[in-house]
């Protein structure tokens, strides 16, 4: 197992292992970022789906010390599989630092992929859209979004209050990033390494606002942004990890942030 030199905007964040690259393979096309807390009963069979139909993903788990071992059970499949990164970080800092960190570990490595997936680790996101989001990308779009509420997309198991919700947060937000993206509290997403690197010193979400935050940074930017529906279905095991103070910030955030002014699309 490698030890990984973790940039100096991270250190102090936690400690971090890498499985053995496989040289033959080359520069992994991907990766796949995971952030996860208490997510034991779920991210060994993902990982093992991701691997099976991305056998060349860079899978980057990064884990909130989750007392359920999720961590172990991430490391414990780095004997099997190439290119898993475990990233363990002291407590529960948050969704939005979580995919801030991770984004910086990955531009960190030698020789980044050109795309990072993120999606969340309860499978709400099923892997098997992950070849079309990433398609999408190659297309040339700069931020690809799995879409709930697209024409085609499906959502199984929300109660209608969670449906209700989660579409007055959407119209707020999309309201406020003055763009006309239905979805932009979703998580699953494909992200360039171009717009990563632009926007990676502009990111300051603590936790999930960070959907909306990179949604704004990508449009006031000039990036190209895509919607893609996907089927969306409600977590199975585990429990939501959103808590009431989470929830407050993330209302504070799109009910405080004044209108961007666009650049030209
Ligand atoms: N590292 C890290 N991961 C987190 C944190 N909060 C949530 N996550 C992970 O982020 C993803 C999304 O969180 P969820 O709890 O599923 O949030 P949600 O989708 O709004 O809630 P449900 O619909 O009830 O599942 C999951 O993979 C979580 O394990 C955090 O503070 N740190
Ligand atoms: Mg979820």
């Amino acid at each position: 197992m490698n030890q990984i030199v973790l940039p100096s905007n991270v250190v102090g964040r936690g400690s971090c292992t890498l499985s053995s690259t496989n040289s033959e393979q080359g520069k992994p096309a991907v990766a796949i970022m995971l952030p996860t807390y208490c997510e034991a009963g779920n991210i060994r069979s993902l990982i093992r789906k991701i691997k099976s139909l991305k056998p060349d993903s860079l899978i980057v788990v990064i884990d909130d010390s989750s007392h359920d071992g999720t961590a172990s059970i991430a490391r414990s499949l780095q004997k099997k599989h190439n290119n898993i990164l475990v990233f363990t970080r002291p407590a529960k800092l948050g969704l939005g630092t979580a995919i801030t960190d991770g984004f910086k570990l990955i531009l960190s490595l030698e020789d980044p992929p050109d795309y990072i997936i993120t999606m969340d680790a309860d499978y709400s996101h099923n892997p098997l859209t992950i070849p079309e989001l990433l398609a999408t990308a190659e297309k040339g779009y700069d931020l690809v979004i799995g879409s709930r509420y697209k024409k085609g997309s499906r959502i199984i198991g929300w109660h209608i209050i969670r449906w209700l919700i989660s579409r007055v947060a959407n119209f707020i937000a999309s309201t406020m990033v003055g763009m006309r993206i239905r979805d932009c509290t979703s998580g699953f997403r494909c992200y360039s390494k171009n717009y990563v690197r632009e926007v990676i010193g502009h990111l300051h979400s603590q936790t999930y606002e960070i959907q909306i935050e990179t949604v704004k940074q990508a449009w006031t930017r000039g990036f190209k942004v895509k919607e893609i529906p996907m089927t969306f279905e409600n977590r199975k095991r585990g429990k939501s990890k959103l808590t009431i103070a989470e929830f407050q910030g993330f209302l504070s955030y799109i009910l405080k942030t004044k209108l961007p002014v666009k650049k030209g699309h």
